[in-house]
């Protein structure tokens, strides 16, 4: 049977085909709904009217998709953690991401070079952590998805360039990082905050010590932070203190590593178990199977124990470097 359609239904057809957006489409489509010829001939058509506007204030009610933007400030965590390398314009992140880590992020000597985080992994005795190379950090200026970033990190490094001002640049920091809520926190027991506050460990690095009168800058800084921050000076274009810089690094993390023999044999160093600190035997045997925790009957522990091999407990706290042996 033939639609026989309107001159008017057709009019809000095409103004359905040209709208952009979805209220746009759906206000044309009620128009077609309203002015489409009621018989047997457009039936079907009817339908799919009607299902097409369902789909429509369907999509209405869903949030907004994540811009494309903030997505690229989505990096998945790789290795045992990952730090959020944070300076303002021209510091030289990019410069120490590429020298200390697998990726190269490009080096310029103009400022706003980076525009989007580039995640690289940095190797530090028998792990990898990685670190995060990000846009410069701007006063009252904030990426969509950056915070999230920063926040997601398990542990911040905060690049000043020593032949500028390193005590403007903390300011900046703590005055940026404040708008995030978030709290930096130095060697001190993690404090109790405010709700929606979170507290991140940060490293304080000085970056271009090679140039000359740096390291009188650096001391300046190192005097004003020492007491609250871990703090050092490296040339990220030299490599100067890298070394130091991974162990700093690592002792951010709040973490351990310890390795796991079975009996008669020796254990693999070079597989560490990685652990928040704190945790317990069981926590290892956790880590391996949970049914292998809960068959759990004793440990063997070279380490921590008073002795090589002392027997401990499900519940035994282990220590950086122990070797356990489960026993189930
Ligand atoms: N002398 C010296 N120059 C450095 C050092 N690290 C970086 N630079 C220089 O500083 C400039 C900026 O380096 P980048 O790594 O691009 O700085 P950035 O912090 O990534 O800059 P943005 O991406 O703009 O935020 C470049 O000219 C680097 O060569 C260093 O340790 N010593
Ligand atoms: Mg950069």
């Amino acid at each position: 049977m033939p639609a026989n359609l309107t001159p008017q239904y057709l009019e809000a057809e095409l103004k359905f085909k040209q709208a952009k957006t979805t209220p746009e489409k759906i206000k044309a489509l009620e128009v077609m709904m309203a002015v489409i010829p009621k018989h047997k001939g457009t039936e079907r058509l009817r339908g799919q009217l009607k299902s097409r506007m369902a789909k429509l204030k369907e999509d209405l009610q869903k949030k907004p998709a994540v811009s494309r933007a903030e997505q690229a400030y989505n990096i998945k965590r790789e290795g045992a953690a990952q730090v959020v390398l944070l300076g303002l314009p021209n510091s030289g992140k990019s410069c120490l991401l590429s020298q200390i880590t697998n990726a190269s992020s490009e080096v310029a000597d103009y400022p706003f070079t980076t525009q989007k985080p580039i995640p690289g992994m940095m190797k530090f005795e028998n792990l990898q952590i990685q670190l995060v190379d990000t846009p410069p950090v701007q006063l009252d200026h904030v990426e969509p998805g950056f915070p999230n970033l920063i926040r997601n990190g398990d542990a911040l490094l905060l690049l000043v360039d020593l032949t500028e001002d390193p005590l403007f640049q903390m300011e900046i920091f703590l005055e940026e990082l404040n708008n995030m809520r978030i709290k930096i926190i130095g060697k001190g027991p993690v404090p109790l905050l405010e709700v929606g506050w979170i507290s991140l460990r940060a490293l304080l690095v000085g970056n271009k010590c090679d140039v000359k009168n740096a390291m009188g800058a650096y001391q300046r800084f190192e005097d004003h932070f020492r007491d609250t921050f871990p703090i050092l000076p490296i040339s990220a274009k030299e490599r100067m203190n890298f070394d130091e810089l991974k162990r700093e690094a690592y002792q951010l993390l709040d973490i351990i590593r310890v390795y796991t023999k079975v009996p008669g044999k020796e254990p693999d160093l070079t597989e560490p178990v990685i652990l928040k600190k704190g945790t317990t035997v069981e926590d290892v045997a956790l880590s391996i199977h949970k049914d292998f925790a809960a068959k759990l009957r004793y440990a063997k522990i070279w380490g921590s124990g008073k002795f090589d091999g002392q027997m401990v407990k499900r519940d035994y706290r282990v220590s950086e470097g122990d070797v356990i042996e489960l026993h189930i």
